[in-house]
């Protein structure tokens, strides 16, 4: 039974990967911000396989690590890492951005990802052994109009996808990224801060992807034998082509 850790675990794609993986012979490390939500969490899945939860807000290097160093010993191997927290602030063309929205998008996208891999990556070297999974975008692949901070740190998970994979070869570890285009969750209404009938709207007119779409994505690659590695995977409703191009009704 692997060990993972999630991170965004109680909406979208991080929680239907976690209500997907308590399914699937993993124990779970689930860790967000909201202290509720977790313990929520926490509830529904312990029937199903061990669950631990870690509460902290990924843009606090030292809450990160001693969180993680902390983990009681049953949980503190972890296997695989899903590096999946992430969202996007505002939708604005680059000259009249918010320096918040930009610095939100830098330090929970980009930043908040290399704290939890800082404190993952050790013990994953010292054993020689494990998995590591960034959640990226097609917004990683691609820049679309007013996308600007948003793609640009998107774009640098991606980057930095790749550095881990080549700096950690030498130790066996996998890296790979999964980059999902349009997927109906919440992340729209974050972007319009609330404004659910302009977020309504983008997933409007056409099928967009699930979460549960991309959960089962990342249960494909965790799941493959330990010589194949998903290196970078990007999936798109059928309706979607590209960033700008969707197919609507
Ligand atoms: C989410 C996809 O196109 O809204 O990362 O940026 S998009």
């Amino acid at each position: 039974m692997k060990t993972v850790l999630i991170t965004g675990a109680t909406s979208g794609i991080g929680l239907a990967t976690a209500q997907l993986l308590a399914k699937n012979n993993c124990r779970l490390i689930l860790c967000g911000r909201n202290t509720e939500k977790l313990a929520e969490l926490q509830r529904d899945l312990s029937s199903k396989t061990d669950v631990t939860t870690l509460e902290f807000d990924i843009r606090d290097k030292k809450a990160v690590a001693d969180k993680i160093n902390g983990l009681a010993s049953d949980f503190a191997t972890i296997d695989v890492l899903i590096n999946n927290a992430g969202n996007a602030h505002g939708l604005d063309p680059i000259q009249t951005g918010d320096l918040e929205d930009w610095d939100a998008m830098m330090d929970i996208n980009v930043k908040g990802l290399l704290y939890v891999s800082h404190a993952v990556i050790p013990q994953m070297q010292e054993r020689e052994s494990g998995h590591i999974i960034n959640i990226g975008s097609t917004a990683g692949k691609e820049v679309y109009p007013k996308g600007n901070v948003y793609c640009g740190s998107k774009h640098a998970v991606d980057a930095i996808t790749t550095g881990m994979r080549l700096d950690l070869n030498p130790f066996k570890i996998r890296v790979g990224a999964v980059n999902p285009g349009l997927v109906h969750t919440n992340f729209s209404e974050v972007r319009f801060k609330g404004d659910s009938d302009r977020a309504d709207k983008v997933y409007q007119g056409f099928q967009p992807l699930l979460p549960q779409d991309v959960a089962d994505v990342i249960l494909f690659a965790i799941s493959r034998p330990a010589h194949v590695n998903i290196a970078d995977l990007t999936m798109m409703c059928t309706a979607q082509a590209s960033s700008t191009i969707v197919n609507k009704d």
